[in-house]
């Protein structure tokens, strides 16, 4: 296939193999970068700068919920085995590990994570915290490797934070397929989804007066020069943050402010760009509450509770494998 013919606009791309995945990604219009380049050991410390913003509310929203509602999960699931994807630090996730821990049913902890500096630091931390559970961590990628987690007893899947909201709509539907497919009937899922609310909020969260999230954006450029043997110009590039009203997410990209070509040595590809044209790093999908819900149950959940914060800013799901 003539890749560059391809105008699906950044869908459907093909997951099995990273670098074929940004090959294809890269020929698309308008030029994409699948968000797995945005996390390494400094995309992971970025992102963790930007969850202690002023104007980035999902955290805090969402580390109310758990504050509010974790004795409540911990004891409707009386889950034994809590999985985490695409845990980071599973700083917030302490929250609900304290609550299933006073519970007194929890034997394991299973966080999933690409980043695996990150993760395996996480989980030493978590071992000296929780010192009767088994914490094992999985270093893999939540799209491919999901067969890795572990299998036995009553297991809570948590995805929390609105990583969901990263994928693209036909990614997340066979993400939450491939999930309700390796769960058996009564696993739980507890998932992290932003609600839709006044623009302005979420482009400021988007677009923070200290440059944290263009330095995150930018950083997938620089982690592309130095994986794959590329030459971007990192100077060269502009962060620009748009409203997809459309699809109701924010659409993150990087504008080439002068026309350059950057050459990929790992893939064999020049890359050309024209002035002012748009390399969309990342996405972040704002979700209604009916419309997630109807999402999960055509995935092969069953009845689904939304649990919100005071200001409803971000909800958390809690629905379970039918
Ligand atoms: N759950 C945390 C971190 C969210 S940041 C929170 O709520 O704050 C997104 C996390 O997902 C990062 O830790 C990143 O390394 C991880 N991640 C991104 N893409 C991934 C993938 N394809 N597979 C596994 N982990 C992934
Ligand atoms: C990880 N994910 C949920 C973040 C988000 O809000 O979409 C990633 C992020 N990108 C820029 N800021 C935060």
């Amino acid at each position: 296939m003539d890749h560059d013919t391809n105008r699906r606009t950044g869908t459907s791309i093909d997951r099995d193999d990273p670098l074929a995945e940004l090959d294809r990604a890269l020929r698309t219009r308008p030029r994409t970068i699948p968000p797995r380049w945005l996390y390494d050991d400094r995309g992971s410390e970025l992102f963790d700068r930007i969850t202690r913003l002023p104007e980035y509310y999902p955290t805090e929203a969402e580390r109310e919920i758990l504050a509010t509602h974790s004795a409540m999960i911990a004891e409707v699931s009386g889950a034994t085995t809590v999985i985490e994807l695409g845990s980071g630090t599973s700083d917030k996730t302490r929250t609900l590990l304290d609550a299933f821990v006073v519970h007194g049913e929890i034997e394991r902890f299973a966080p999933l994570d690409v980043s695996e500096a990150t993760l395996l630091f996480a989980a030493e931390v978590l071992a000296e915290r929780y010192p009767d559970l088994v914490i094992e961590p999985v270093v893999g990628d939540f799209t491919r490797h999901l067969a890795r987690l572990p299998s036995g007893g009553t297991r809570l899947v948590a995805f929390l934070g609105g990583t969901v909201g990263n994928f693209y709509t036909d990614e997340r539907r066979a993400f939450l397929g491939a999930l309700a497919d390796g769960l058996v009937a009564g696993d739980w899922l507890l998932l992290g989804v932003d609600l839709i609310k006044p623009i302005d909020r979420i482009m400021d969260a988007y677009d923070d007066s200290q440059g944290v999230t263009d330095a995150f954006i930018r950083n997938a450029l620089a982690v592309i020069n130095r994986d794959l043997g590329a030459n971007f110009d990192l100077g060269n590039f502009e962060y620009v943050p748009l409203w997809d009203a459309r699809e109701h997410r924010v659409d993150m990209r990087l504008r080439a402010c002068d026309p350059e070509t950057a050459h990929i040595a790992a893939l064999g590809l020049d890359v050309v760009f024209e002035a002012g044209e748009e390399l969309r790093v990342e996405i972040s999908t704002k979700f209604s509450p009916g419309d997630i819900v109807a999402e999960l149950a055509d995935a092969g959940f069953g009845d689904a509770e939304l649990l919100t914060d005071a200001a409803g800013d971000f909800g958390l799901v809690l629905t379970r494998r039918t």
